[in-house]
């Protein structure tokens, strides 16, 4: 950035971050995987908000799309599977400085982790929850997943799994204190993005759902709404998405909904056909723990250093006290 007289007024930690300072290791997802598509449109959300890499940090569990926090040039934990809400809540109690993203894969969230999903939920820390959910447990080569189709033929449902998906928006939206759900799919970059920011903007537990294609594993699955436009159902509102002229003129199946309005967002939710995209519901006004906890300040240094040498304390040998006995508090 320059000023008047063509000078220089960033001091170099301040300087403009291009897509490619937030890229990390070489991508190894398959070639069309969804996440692609997610990484490019959280890079670019990343250099639109010029977010510090040393404040941002990504939390994933296990998985395919568990590989995220590697492709980011930024503070990453690859968690335990299942775990990654857990993790991603004490780094938000432990540095409310730093933006927290979750990634998720639909088993990773809503079977291994479907009960820190909920609480996570419940708790409504300012956390904004990524969930790829390509309908199987893509890593390990073909599992059903809670979200697997019914009749879908994998290798732990050989004949076809018999029970229906469980809907991951329904179940969101019926937790107590939930504050913002939304649904992109990986193939409509514009709205992809788009959401993934107001998901970011949103103080509170954002819960993103992304329906994400895996051509490994199921590469047929989503071809009919890909082929028929009219199968995507785009929610407008002066709140929510805006939509470019393009953009409109190929969706044509739209429909206003007021992200307030959760009765609404619930009905929406359970649409059969149609993906409904855009965001669902959004109510800033729901208390935070942190909040609630008075927990918004990070902890000063000599608190923490004080209690570091509490605990080394504990078990330091101390050798007037009797040799080498150990002091065990
Ligand atoms: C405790 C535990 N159980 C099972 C596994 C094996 N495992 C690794 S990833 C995975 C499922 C991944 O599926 P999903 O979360 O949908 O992510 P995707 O790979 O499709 O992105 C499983 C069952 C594990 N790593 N740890
Ligand atoms: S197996 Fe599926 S989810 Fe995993 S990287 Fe390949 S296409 Fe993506």
């Amino acid at each position: 950035m320059f000023g008047l007289n063509n000078e220089c007024v960033l001091t170099p930690d301040q300087e403009y971050k291009t897509m490619e300072d937030y890229q990390g290791r070489p991508v190894r997802w398959c070639p069309g995987c969804g996440d692609n598509g997610i990484l490019t449109a959280v890079q670019r959300l990343c250099r639109d908000e010029q977010l510090p890499p040393e404040k941002t940090v990504f939390v994933s569990g296990i998985g395919c799309a568990a590989r995220f926090p590697h492709y980011m040039n930024t503070y990453g934990f690859h968690g335990i599977h299942g775990r990654a809400l857990p993790i991603a809540e004490g780094v938000r109690m432990a540095r409310p400085d730093l933006d927290v993203f979750v990634n998720t894969g639909d088993g990773d969230c809503c079977s291994i982790g479907a009960a820190h999903w909920i609480h996570a939920i419940r708790y409504n820390m300012n956390l904004t929850a990524i969930l790829h959910d390509n309908h199987v447990y893509g890593l390990t080569k073909k599992q059903a997943s809670p979200t697997s189709p019914r009749g879908l033929k994998s290798n732990t449902t050989p004949r076809g799994s018999t029970l229906e998906a469980l809907n991951p928006l329904t179940v969101t939206l019926g937790v107590t204190n939930v504050s913002f759900v939304a649904q992109a799919v990986d193939w409509i970059p514009e709205l992809l993005y788009d959401i993934l920011r107001q998901a970011y903007l949103h103080r509170g537990f954002s819960f993103v759902r992304i329906i994400q294609r895996c051509p490994e594993f199921l590469p047929k699955m989503l071809e009919p709404w890909l082929q028929d436009p009219s199968k995507t159902l785009l929610l407008t509102h002066e709140d929510g998405l805006s939509l470019s002229p393009d953009l409109a003129r190929i969706y044509k199946n739209q429909r206003e909904h007021d992200p307030l309005d959760i009765d609404r967002a619930r009905e929406i939710a359970t649409s059969v056909d149609v993906i409904p995209v855009g965001i669902l519901y959004r109510n800033p006004d729901v208390p935070r723990y942190e909040e609630l906890r008075g927990a918004g300040q990070a902890r000063p240094a000599e608190r923490i250093r004080a209690g570091l040498e509490a605990e080394l304390d504990r078990f330091t040998v101390w050798p007037d006290e009797g040799g080498d006995e150990q002091r065990v508090a």
